[in-house]
């Protein structure tokens, strides 16, 4: 099945439609990654349409909330895809403070629990004291993971680095970040130690930083 309706349904915000495409998808044994793949190619669409004020902040939130939706249907899927059920390690996830995105974190989250990680996810609009405090809570977590999708949010994800290195804890975990506008110049320079371009690369990162 081709998993190009799914795309075209979702920028059209067809919303019945694209769950029947979905579940179709999912009978003919279309991967949780491929439908995930469809609708991520949606959302930048989106975003790209908005830019060009072809679109509104409703339809963002709209084409968000067929997502979300798309995400629960899949849920099973991608966790079955990475073999849920192991725990390899710990991560501290969340958006960054101005920011409220949380689709990106999202996919992250279950892309890491569903690869045997376990995610302490600390939400939206989180600011740097909160990340302090949850790794002081969880002194055996070495990875961090900070969602960004607004540029005007790249402030406060240099401050959440400069908060965990004040606290003392800078050496204890690896910070990635990630999120539409990120780049590796951005991450290098908000002082994180990797830049994840999407899910997948989060994981294979978490991954080498506990060597499994
Ligand atoms: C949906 C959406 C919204 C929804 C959010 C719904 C939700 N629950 O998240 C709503 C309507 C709330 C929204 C609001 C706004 N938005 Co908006 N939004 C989008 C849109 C269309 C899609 C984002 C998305 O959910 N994608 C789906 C996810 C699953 O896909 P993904 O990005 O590929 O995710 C992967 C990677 O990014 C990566 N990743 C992400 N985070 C992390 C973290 C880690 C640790 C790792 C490892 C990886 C990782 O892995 C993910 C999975 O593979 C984007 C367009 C875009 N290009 O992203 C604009 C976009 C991000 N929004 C934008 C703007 C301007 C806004 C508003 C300011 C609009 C306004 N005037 O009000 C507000 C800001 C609100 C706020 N304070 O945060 C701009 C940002 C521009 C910029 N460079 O700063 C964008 C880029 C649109 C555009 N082209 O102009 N938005």
């Amino acid at each position: 099945m081709n998993t190009k309706k799914i795309t075209e349904l979702l920028v059209e915000l067809e919303e019945d439609k694209v769950y029947d495409a979905v579940d179709e998808a999912i009978a003919a044994g279309v991967s949780g990654r491929e439908i995930l793949k469809a609708s991520q190619a949606a959302m930048a669409t989106i975003g790209e349409m908005y830019k060009r004020e072809e679109a509104f902040v409703a339809d963002m939130m709209f084409a968000g909330e067929i997502m979300r939706n798309i995400l629960t249907r899949i849920q099973p899927l991608l966790e079955k895809e990475g073999g849920k059920g192991a725990t390899l390690g710990k991560a501290i996830i969340g958006t960054v403070k101005g920011d409220i995105h949380d689709l990106g974190k999202d996919v992250v989250m279950i892309a890491l629990e569903g690869n045997g990680f376990e995610v302490i996810d600390l939400g939206v609009d989180v600011p740097p004291e909160k990340f302090v405090e949850a790794l002081k809570n969880n002194p055996d977590a070495k990875v961090v993971g900070l969602s960004v999708f607004l540029t005007s949010a790249f402030p406060s994800t240099e401050k959440t680095v400069k908060a965990i290195a004040d606290s003392g804890k800078r050496g204890q975990v690896k910070i990635m970040v990630g999120g539409a506008p990120v780049t590796e110049v951005v991450a290098r320079e908000t002082g994180c130690d990797y830049f994840a371009e999407d899910a997948a690369a989060g994981v294979s990162f978490t991954r080498s930083v506990y060597g499994v």
